[in-house]
């Protein structure tokens, strides 16, 4: 089935919708997006989302002319026009067209679109055996530079260690910030087990603050496991009891080798797998439905 995008306020077919090669998010990558999942009929952390869309635009001061709600009615909206219940959400806002120079003074309206559409996960023997990662050379972005706490369209230094990573022939790489302590992987967060301690950088390592992260530290909460935000290093993953990654796309994936270096028993874990059943769990629960269905409008008293 082709697909209908949402573009500038317009739903359109995939055909139709194609922006203009002198906008400044394809020029400069200037422009914010987030990557969202729907489960079971459910768009999952929509809020979290929505508001971490606008922190971003607000950070590179980027007015988005839509409000918050009508944003998350753009995302249920282009969902049910797609007929997506479990997929993936990409939406972009960049700063719009504009002409060749950078100043974004020329670009009068924000380009704003939204895709809903299928998941090609890893697979799922990956979960099972966990993934091998090497540290790559390329260093996360200084917070003073292109903060990578803004969910920019600038991905290049992402790209790059991936790219990395593909010549080492692993599927992800350990990425360090300036001072040389560990940031995230290229598009997912990181955490490691220690002692039954549940660790991950703090956002001020120069991360983004994921929201599979958050979801992460809160369920661990919810079960009574201590979680820690501190710096750490390749050798406090070299000698973890566990790792896992956590994002979007990825959910939450066991990674067992850093640098050739077995992580724990070279197994996932039990926290882990603890984690990634809560994880699956709530999202059966989370988020606004995206389809009314008979029994939930019964009981909102909608029917
Ligand atoms: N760190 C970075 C750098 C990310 O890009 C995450 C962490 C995880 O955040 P969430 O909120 O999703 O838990 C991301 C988001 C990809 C891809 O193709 C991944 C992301 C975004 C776009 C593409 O792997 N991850």
């Amino acid at each position: 089935m082709d697909l209908v995008i949402y573009l500038n306020g317009k739903f359109v077919p995939e055909k139709e919708a194609v922006v203009s090669v002198f906008d400044h998010g394809l020029l400069y990558g200037d422009g914010v997006f987030e990557g969202i999942r729907a489960y079971h009929n459910r768009v999952f952390k929509l809020k979290e989302h929505i508001d971490r869309l606008y922190y971003s635009a607000h950070a590179i001061d980027l007015k988005i002319p839509l409000s918050k709600e009508e944003m998350e009615g753009v995302v249920l909206e282009t969902c049910r026009r797609s007929n997506v219940r479990d997929g993936y959400i990409r939406l972009v806002v960049t700063r719009g067209v504009g002409d060749l120079g950078l100043d974004p003074r020329k670009c009068p309206k924000p380009t704003i679109f939204c895709i809903a559409a299928s998941i090609q996960l890893y697979p799922e023997e990956l979960y099972k055996k966990g993934l091998e990662m090497v540290t790559v050379a390329t260093r996360r972005n200084l917070p003073e530079a292109c903060n990578p706490r803004v969910k920019s369209l600038n991905y290049l230094n992402n790209v790059c260690a991936r790219i990395e990573a593909n010549l080492a022939g692993v599927p992800e790489a350990v990425m360090l910030n300036q001072e040389g302590y560990v940031a995230e992987a290229t598009g997912d967060n990181i955490f490691i087990v220690k002692n039954k301690v549940l660790i991950t950088p703090p956002p001020s390592a120069g991360i983004l603050e994921g929201i599979t992260r958050n979801t992460v530290i809160e369920i661990a909460g919810q079960k009574g496991i201590r979680v820690v935000e501190k710096l750490f290093t390749r050798y406090d993953i070299y000698n973890a009891d566990e790792c896992f990654l956590t994002g979007t796309a990825a959910e939450i994936i066991p990674a067992v080798k850093l640098d050739g270096r077995t992580i724990g028993d070279g197994r996932p874990g039990r926290m882990t797998w603890e984690l990634i059943h809560a994880f699956r769990e709530l999202t059966k629960v989370d988020g606004p439905l995206i389809f009314q269905e008979e029994g939930s409008r019964a009981a909102s008293g909608l029917g």
